[in-house]
């Protein structure tokens, strides 16, 4: 289903499914994405962040589980139908601190990959993507939202420090789309995890 903006409803009733069926390959990564009400408080947060920070777009807030990078359609279809035969664990993760990372200069809210269903669920993403052919990842998963890029230094003053308990129904698949007004994240399939 189409919504008004032209872009798949993956939360209406009668979404069946992405159509995996794109020319060459899409930068696709694997995500949640905070509630409603969550996206609100990251707004008024982001809402502080000054240049040089770059804040990220209020629709664009997710926690990725897996980067996916440069993928076909054949190759996400089979990942995707993996996907649909496992166990996909709820979880909860609780992002409290905020960071500045240097390396790749984002400032964002994180967390602790503690809880067995994130465990679980990290793992579970993971060989199912090895078995699709995918690239294993570079670096364990450090559960985090980015808030910013371009960060150099923390803003200042601080921002106070949110405490968002992050309890997803879904898993969504998002295709990292560059548009003349800035990257987009667009969810083309999702998967319920289940409690
Ligand atoms: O905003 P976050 O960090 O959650 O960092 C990139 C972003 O996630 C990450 O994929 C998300 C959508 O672009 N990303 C980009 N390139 C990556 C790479 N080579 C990457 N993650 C791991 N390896």
């Amino acid at each position: 289903m189409k919504t008004e903006s032209g872009w798949p409803d993956v939360d209406g009733p009668d979404f069946d499914g992405a159509e995996f069926n794109w020319p060459g390959e899409r930068r696709l990564f694997i995500g949640v994405a905070p509630s409603a009400a969550q996206q609100e408080e990251l707004t008024a947060l982001l809402q502080q962040l000054k240049p040089p920070l770059q804040p990220v777009t209020p629709a664009n807030l997710h926690l990725t589980l897996l980067f996916l990078g440069q993928s076909s359609a054949v190759q996400t279809e089979l990942l995707w139908r993996l996907l649909q035969t496992q166990q996909l664990p709820a979880f909860e993760v609780l992002l409290d601190q905020l960071e500045l990372w240097p390396g790749p200069a984002v400032y964002c809210l994180t967390g602790v990959l503690q809880h067995p269903g994130l465990i679980q669920l990290d793992t579970v993403l993971r060989q199912a993507a090895l078995q699709a052919g995918f690239l294993p990842p570079q670096h364990a998963l450090r559960p985090h939202i980015t808030l910013a890029r371009k960060a150099k230094l923390p803003p200042e003053p601080a921002p106070q420090t949110p405490a968002l308990l992050l309890t997803p129904s879904q898993l969504r698949l998002y295709h990292s789309l560059s548009t003349p007004t800035g990257v987009r994240y667009l969810p083309l399939a999702s998967l319920p995890l289940q409690r």
